[in-house]
């Protein structure tokens, strides 16, 4: 039952139908369907974004510029294109002239009507077309494609060295500088890391992952998130949260404090986490090709307060960014005395030796303390701009404060509890939302 839209139209007559073309609001009147555009205008956050929907031709476009303006580096023209296309995305009808999409919230000015009016009318966008062929493009977007690699390094590789291909860093190594040890595994493992990962390879990973959990702590939570949870099929990584309930206290690394003086899950220096344990044994059992483990030391309520602020989707959840071998097989052991060496050339060897039984995959794990897990999961399940937009909702609309650590009033610094994703939807007076409807 989809708010704004009120199922089963078919027992209007087709006088009943001429009227409501005319009505402003219910607009146009489709098979099954009417679309109430107040509601949708007045209400984005009840939008619904499914990854099927009736507009894949313009939305397209739409988010091509989103991903080429991420790609050079400018996120507010990104994300200016990523929610004109999220708005089409979340249309209950094909757009079929420009009408019936002039006066919708969520387009933005007249850049993006007038990449849809050329879609429209030609099949096509000039401006997107010139934009994929440029050369700078093609240059940035190969060399982001680096694990370690952000625009900023690549616009420099680009502009001061001529470098616009990652077989140009390989040939160049010795004197560029890149002083970021992820790149290094970023170049070698390119092929690998700018695969997609399929739902069953992340699953696999899941299931090594848990094998090695259960082996650390007992009875942890393991959850696949991101992309996945949203019911994408493919995704660039692989976003597994880690809670280990009561047995934190075992000898985890967590201090985080049940109110708004200190967040986060680090800072307890010294002591080994669960997760740092986890770490050990998946190096032991040679699965891990490259890791970085991150823990932030606890924030106190001004730095949280100027951190949250930014409406920013960092959290400061105790974590690790690892580069993992995915079996490729179900049977596929690790051999522990395997790929150990750490210079570029023998890594780049091994990277492109094609059948070695895994594909180098990138996995993100977090370690999330239990009364933490609901706001967590939220977080880390995306969409980007969905949570962005929830984020500022709860932030300008209802002045609470929310990130993936919990939800807080501004003015007193209370916070909301909450046992599970339904709770928080409660929190923020929403109508809760499907992870699958969420791919904004
Ligand atoms: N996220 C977050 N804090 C970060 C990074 C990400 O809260 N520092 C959230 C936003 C979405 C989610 O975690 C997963 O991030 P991505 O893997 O970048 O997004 P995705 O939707 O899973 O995309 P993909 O399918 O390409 O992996
Ligand atoms: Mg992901």
């Amino acid at each position: 039952n989809i708010p704004g839209v009120s199922a089963d139209a078919s027992h209007h007559t087709k006088q009943q139908q001429q009227q409501q073309r005319f009505h402003t609001s219910v607009f146009p009147p489709i098979d099954g369907f009417s679309f109430d555009k107040d509601f949708f205008n007045n209400n984005p956050l009840e939008r619904h974004a499914s990854l099927d929907h009736h507009n894949p031709e313009l939305v397209a476009p739409l988010s091509f510029l989103s991903e080429y303006w991420s790609t050079m580096g400018d996120e507010q023209r990104s994300l200016a294109f990523a929610t004109a296309a999220a708005t089409l995305k979340s249309l209950p009808f094909a757009v079929t002239t420009m009408s019936q999409i002039v006066d919708l919230k969520g387009l933005g000015s007249g850049h993006c009507l007038k990449v849809l009016q050329e879609t429209l009318d030609t099949g096509s966008c000039r401006e997107v077309v010139a934009k994929r062929d440029s050369d700078k493009y093609k240059s940035i977007k190969s060399l982001t494609g680096v694990y370690g690699i952000g625009n900023s390094v690549a616009e420099k590789l680009y502009t001061s060295r001529n470098i616009t291909r990652v077989s140009d860093i390989i040939a160049s190594w010795g004197c560029l500088a890149l002083h970021d040890e992820r790149i290094k595994y970023g170049v070698a493992y390119y092929g690998d890391l700018n695969t997609p990962v399929t739902r069953e390879a992340a699953e696999r990973i899941q299931g090594v992952v848990r094998r090695e959990l259960d082996q650390v702590a007992q009875g942890c939570k393991l959850e696949l998130t991101g992309g996945y949870r949203r019911g994408k099929s493919s995704g660039h990584d692989v976003d597994l949260l880690v809670c280990c309930g009561s047995n934190d206290e075992d000898g985890a690394s967590v201090s985080s404090v049940r109110s708004a003086g200190v967040v986060g899950s680090g800072g307890n220096a010294g002591t080994d986490g669960v997760l740092a344990r986890l770490l050990r044994r998946l190096r032991h059992t040679g699965l891990i090709l490259h890791a970085r483990l991150d823990r932030p030391p606890a924030l106190n309520e001004a730095a949280y307060r100027k951190q949250s602020d930014r409406v920013s989707s960092m959290d400061n959840y105790e974590k690790c960014f690892c580069i993992l071998k995915c079996p490729l097989q179900d049977d596929w052991t690790p051999d522990p005395m395997d790929d150990i060496q750490t210079d570029l050339s023998s890594l780049v060897t091994s990277g492109q030796n094609g059948d070695r039984g895994w594909r180098a995959t990138r996995v993100d794990l977090v370690y999330v303390p239990q009364h933490q897990w609901p706001y967590a999961v939220l977080g880390w399940s995306g969409s980007k701009l969905f949570l962005r937009l929830l984020r500022r909702y709860a932030s300008s609309t209802l002045g609470l404060v929310l990130t993936s650590h919990g939800l807080w009033s501004k003015d007193r610094g209370r916070l909301l509890p909450a046992n599970s994703e339904q709770e928080i939807f409660a929190h923020l007076g929403l109508t809760y939302k499907h992870p699958s409807q969420r791919n904004f």
